[in-house]
């Protein structure tokens, strides 16, 4: 064996036939990387011949991707960056510090920011643009960002050093209810819409969202309506939300789709909330192995440049070996317990460890960085991932969670830190030596040096040469016009008694509005994997599926008419099995009136039961974005959807679309209606520049579809309008003595009632279409506050009252959905009962319970909501207000079929 045999069989624990080997590899490595590349490949393909095959291993060294040697030197005033970040550290420490010494309990967050502060800081100093230069000096639009929501403290301790932040907004950090205007806890665009613009502290929803809004980047700019430029989408994730399904959930997108505009950056400070991400293993390598695996470029920002002596010294490899024996416990007890504990317990177990580093203090030893610190690492690292093309690169960098903190330095209890003690404040001033007074550390003073300091002015040309501050958010100043209703005449007009569904009648309202001159490009249609479902297969043809590549292949079904047509400018979002995926999607879409100055008019199209029960928090975050567009609820009603069961069946989307501020819901049963809902919706969102979005339910069964009635337009947007009348099924019937109330689907079994009712009982009834119980609610409880709030004016009327005027008798309400939809209407509808007093008027039935396999017929009447039931409710409740004998009600009961002994549905 050679010298440098020894050595490499030493380094690697080789044979010394082995390391003979090895010793010739190096050879061609250094002849060139790409000659040893071409080695290994061809390695590999002749094992894979001779049946020897590598075990897949995605995860590398523990070390920094980027060698010491390949680094570019800092661009940037290090010196003068250290001192910017020592005092955004210091404003978002006082600022949590401050707020929870007057306010106990108020809450924030200090440790994470202290973990990504030179990640940001090094970000803004030189990568992340406000705006670029074309090359013919015209400006194009900057980065995104989306930021680790509990870091906000140091966003808004930036923001107050480049003034853009007063002493009195840090002063309310978490006081957004005082005179004074405040600082939201996390970015919500909805409180602060001049400043975040996406939301992202409900972990795992950045992650997913920033991906899909790579992806619809790229769309906007493949149909040509955005310029293509260099930004990047950054998202800045932790590493416990990795966890989060939604956070790598999609992350194969990124390589799929060669979203090169992507950079994330994990913030592996090895810690969550409760204690280490992972304390037996090591987060990076995992992390490493999930992102290669998904075809993404990883960074790994491991180690600081002081250990690159170390590791320059470490000829035998014994170093990097001791760090591979470490798990991230250990890590974390190295930095929480200090340098003499380091010694001992990490470079001790070698003696050769120990000998290289007996120069070295113990102080020296434990301010040996992580990567994540060093400005230098971080910035090799963001430049490659900028510069990288093809696919999304991901930076892993190691930081230390409660960076500076003295004693709560990488504890398990670090992330719940929200004070120091008075010695630790005035430690941390020292430290990073901030010109204020013990006194004012201790009340958690923020500090900002003059305008004209070196530090001010640096901090300002560098935010000048990347084109502004940031974050910011505005709004294009300027939408469209809607199309009028007289657009929508085809369905106005009724089906001239062709029976059709409200969803096969949305496609075509879709198709239209597809073609439509000034708002056709606007409209993005988006699906999981159902638009066959819908019915879809002509908007394939029509405007096709967007799709990066194009169709690489003849799709089999070419030769007909409604072929697979997929297309580099394709409209359709066609996302494939992924309801977050596509939630994520349609909120790019929803917000491109503020990120991209386009508004577009995204249309989601899914199961209705897939929507908010299971990406609730994601519609959440859409409405917090101030998102616009319609979230299409299709195969809709826990009865209407036949044969599919349980799990298949919604009739409760409704409620929880109420549970959202800006969302708009609607329960249509005829075409009509779902187009004055749709025209309103264009109107009232992009016309007018509302902050809110639509949920339409849609119904697969088909019936004819009426012409509008004269004057219905209100009620319907209102949420109810009186659709026939006693005397409008026949014109002797009398003045009604009960009211019928149906929505969507089941507005016809209200008809059939009011039918029966007639016929076989004598009983005349009038009915309305309720198209949105939550907005009636909506309009009836601002009512009600006016009335509550201004006892002394005269009481205001509420639209449900102001409609149902004059109107008599019981109100038996029904609907494809749980019975508290109708009865939140409750407080309005009171004044039945016997003698008409003291009892609510209303009736509700609805679909409580689980669903069932079966066909219509079975399932409305198991679950109460057929035409029988709602005839058999009402003839009972007259019998209890003493109009009809209860005996002969019973009778009525059994004559339509029903069984009073049978199980109840809302708990069969
Ligand atoms: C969906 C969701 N669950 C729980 C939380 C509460 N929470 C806020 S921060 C946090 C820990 C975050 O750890 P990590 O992602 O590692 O970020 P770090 O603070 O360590 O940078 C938790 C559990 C949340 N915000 N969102
Ligand atoms: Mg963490």
């Amino acid at each position: 064996m050679t010298m440098k045999n020894e050595e490499v069989a030493a380094k690697g624990d080789f044979s010394a036939e082995v390391a003979e080997w090895v010793e010739a590899f190096d050879e061609v490595v250094a002849s060139g990387r790409p000659q040893a590349v071409e080695l290994l490949e061809a390695l590999r393909l002749r094992g894979r011949e001779t049946g020897v095959v590598l075990p897949y291993r995605l995860s590398t060294r523990f070390r920094n991707t980027i060698p010491a040697e390949e680094e570019v030197a800092y661009p940037g005033d290090m010196e003068i960056e250290r001192r910017i970040k020592s005092l955004i550290r210091w404003n978002a420490m006082a600022m949590v510090h401050g707020q929870n010494k007057k306010d106990p309990g108020i809450g924030g967050h200090i440790s994470t920011y202290a973990s990504l502060a030179t990640m940001l800081e090094v970000g803004y100093s030189h990568f992340f643009h406000a705006k670029y230069t074309g090359e013919e000096g015209n400006e194009l639009p900057g980065d995104f960002i989306y930021f680790q929501g509990h870091a906000s403290p140091g966003v808004y301790a930036r923001a107050y050093l480049e003034g853009r932040l007063t002493d009195e907004h840090l002063k309310n950090f978490r006081h957004e209810l005082r005179k004074t205007p405040g600082l939201s806890s996390y970015p919500h665009p909805w409180l602060m819409p001049n400043f975040w613009n996406f939301p992202t502290v409900s972990m795992g929803l950045g992650p997913i969202n920033a991906i899909y809004q790579a992806r619809f980047m790229r769309y906007l700019e493949n149909r040509g309506l955005i310029e293509r430029t260099p930004r990047k989408i950054w998202a800045f994730v932790g590493d416990g939300e990795t966890d989060e399904v939604e956070t790598l959930g999609a992350i194969s997108l990124g390589a799929r789709e060669k979203l090169d505009n992507l950079i994330f950056v994990v913030n592996c400070n090895l810690q969550r909330l409760d204690g280490p991400v992972r304390g037996n293993k090591r987060i990076i390598d995992e992390l490493e192995g999930v992102f290669t695996g998904a075809g993404w470029n990883v960074i790994k920002v491991i180690w600081g440049r002081g250990w690159d002596e170390l590791f320059a010294r470490d000829v035998n490899g014994l170093l990097l070996k001791r760090m591979e024996e470490c798990v991230d416990g250990d890590f974390q007890t190295y930095k929480a317990k200090g340098g003499a504990y380091l010694r001992q317990h990490f470079f001790g177990k070698y003696p050769e460890l120990l000998e290289m580093v007996k120069e070295y203090t113990d102080d020296e030893l434990i301010h040996l960085q992580r990567g994540g610190h060093d400005p230098v690492k971080v910035f090799n690292a963001y430049k490659l991932a900028v510069e990288h093309r093809g696919v999304p690169s991901v930076v892993l960098a190691m930081t230390v969670k409660g960076y500076g903190m003295g004693p709560a330095e990488s504890r398990n209890a670090t992330h719940s830190e929200k004070k120091l003690s008075d010695e630790g404040l005035a430690a941390f001033v020292k430290r990073f030596n901030i010109p204020i007074p013990e006194e004012a550390a201790i009340e958690g003073t923020p500090y900002r040096p003059p305008q004209d300091s070196p530090e001010m002015v640096y901090m300002q040309e560098r935010r000048r040469e990347l084109g502004g501050v940031m974050p910011t958010r505005s709004v294009a100043a300027a939408g469209f016009k809607a199309p009028g209703l007289d657009y929508f005449g085809e369905w106005t007009a009724g089906s001239n008694g062709r029976a059709v569904s409200t969803t096969m009648g949305f496609i075509s309202v879709l198709r239209h509005l597809l073609k439509n001159p000034e708002i056709g490009q606007r409209v993005v249609p988006i699906v999981p994997d159902e638009g066959r479902t819908f019915g879809m297969e002509s908007v394939i043809r029509q405007v096709g599926i967007y799709a990066p590549e194009g169709q690489r292949y003849t799709p089999h079904d070419k030769e007909m008419l409604l072929f697979y047509r997929e297309e580099l400018d394709g409209q359709i979002l066609e996302e494939g099995i992924t309801e977050a995926g596509a939630m994520a999607s349609f909120t790019a879409a929803g917000q491109a009136y503020s990120t991209y100055k386009m508004p577009m008019i995204p249309f989601y199209m899914y199961y209705s039961m897939f929507g908010f029960q299971r990406i609730g928090d994601l519609v959440w975050a859409f409405a917090d974005a101030r998102g616009r567009g319609f979230m299409m609820g299709g195969t809709a009603g826990r009865t209407t959807m036949l044969g599919e069961g349980l799990q298949h069946q919604d009739g409760h989307s409704h409620v929880l679309a109420s549970t959202i501020p800006t969302c708009v819901s609607y329960d249509p049963a005829f075409m009509y209606e779902m187009v004055v809902v749709v025209q309103e919706g264009i109107r009232r969102m992009y016309e007018k520049g509302d902050d809110c979005f639509y949920y339409i339910t849609m119904y697969n069964e088909e019936y004819a579809m009426p012409a509008m009635p004269e004057g219905a337009a209100e009620g319907i947007l209102k949420g109810i309008y009186k659709y026939r009348a006693a005397s409008g099924l026949s014109p002797n019937a009398g003045e009604a003595t009960v009211q019928l109330f149906g929505s969507g689907a089941i507005l016809n079994e209200a008809l059939r009632a009011q039918e029966i009712l007639a016929e076989k009982y004598g009983i005349a009834a009038d009915v309305w279409s309720v198209t949105s119980y939550t907005e009636l609610r909506r309009e009836a409880i601002a009512t009600e506050r006016w009335n509550r709030l201004h006892p002394a004016e005269a009481e205001r009327k509420t639209y449900i009252e102001t409609a149902l005027e004059g109107a008599k008798g019981p109100i038996v309400a029904a609907s494809d959905y749980m019975k508290s939809l109708p009865d939140v209407l409750a407080p309005w509808l009171q004044g039945g009962g016997l003698q008409g007093e003291g009892r609510c008027r209303l009736v509700t039935l609805g679909t409580d319970g689980f669903g069932r396999s079966d066909n219509r017929a079975h399932l409305r009447r198991h679950f109460e909501v057929n035409a029988e039931a709602i005839a058999g409710a009402t003839i009972s409740r007259l019998a209890r207000e003493g109009k009809i004998e209860g005996k002969r009600a019973q009778a009525a009961l059994a004559e339509l079929g029903i069984d009073s002994e049978a199980k109840d549905p809302a708990r069969a």
